[in-house]
């Protein structure tokens, strides 16, 4: 299910019609589809069942990105799981008694740093510590690392075999592949699809520059 094929993952940051309506159209084009606030935010996990129950082929990533106490983590990645998520985005920096929690109900990939200048900052310095402590739980299927710092997907490729997702491609600045070049499985694109004239095309040129990417 969470296999990587297209490498490609569709981040759904729009409304949960046009969420339903990219997700329909491009469901099986694409490895998997991530959807987030916008969606909860708009008609809560509502939203998340809509889009699940239009997949047949791809996975549903759902991205809230945790980062409560272990029980609290646990009863949100609950109702994601009963609205029909295949796996769930946690926050890595709350300790691994969080990401247990939450991996014991779905398969779980593990922000170990993000996409953004700021993760310079704080989150970086904590990356390598985060994928070493989370590596042994069962339910860690993966990690979230930036496309846009290929040396952090490195970094992580070097201590993991498990999956990594990298976002940051296209509307941040990353390139299509150049997180698959330095060891991620999926790429994860948003606006560049969402925002385009013709998602379908969109999608389609990009898992095209993913196919030809190969790990360094
Ligand atoms: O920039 P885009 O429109 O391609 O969207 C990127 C998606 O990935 C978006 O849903 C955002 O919440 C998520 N994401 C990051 O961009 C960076 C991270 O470090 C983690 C998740």
């Amino acid at each position: 299910m969470l296999e990587p094929d297209t490498r490609l993952i569709v981040a759904l940051d729009v409304s949960p019609d046009r969420a339903v309506e990219i997700a329909e159209t491009l469901d099986g084009y694409v490895d998997g589809f991530k959807v987030g606030y916008e969606v909860v935010l708009a008609e809560g996990a509502a939203g998340i069942e809509r889009v699940a129950e239009v997949l047949e082929e791809s996975f549903l990533l759902v991205d809230l990105k945790t980062a409560d106490i272990p029980e609290i983590s646990r009863s949100i990645v609950e109702r994601v799981s009963e609205a029909g998520a295949n796996a769930a985005i946690v926050h890595g920096f709350v300790g691994p008694d969080v990401v247990e929690e939450c991996a014991e109900v779905l398969p779980v990939f593990v922000v170990a740093t993000m996409s953004h200048p700021g993760a310079r900052e704080f989150y970086d310095r904590a990356c390598r510590d985060i994928v070493k402590a989370c590596d042994d739980i069962d339910g860690v299927v993966g990690y979230v690392a930036p496309a846009t710092r290929p040396e952090r997907v490195r970094e992580v490729r070097k201590i993991t075999d498990k999956l990594i997702a990298s976002p940051g491609v296209g509307a941040q600045g990353a390139a299509p592949g150049d997180a698959v070049r330095a060891g991620a499985d999926f790429e994860i694109v948003g606006r560049a699809i969402t925002e385009a004239h013709d998602p379908v095309e969109a999608a389609k040129d990009l898992t095209r520059a993913m196919r030809t990417s190969r790990p360094a």
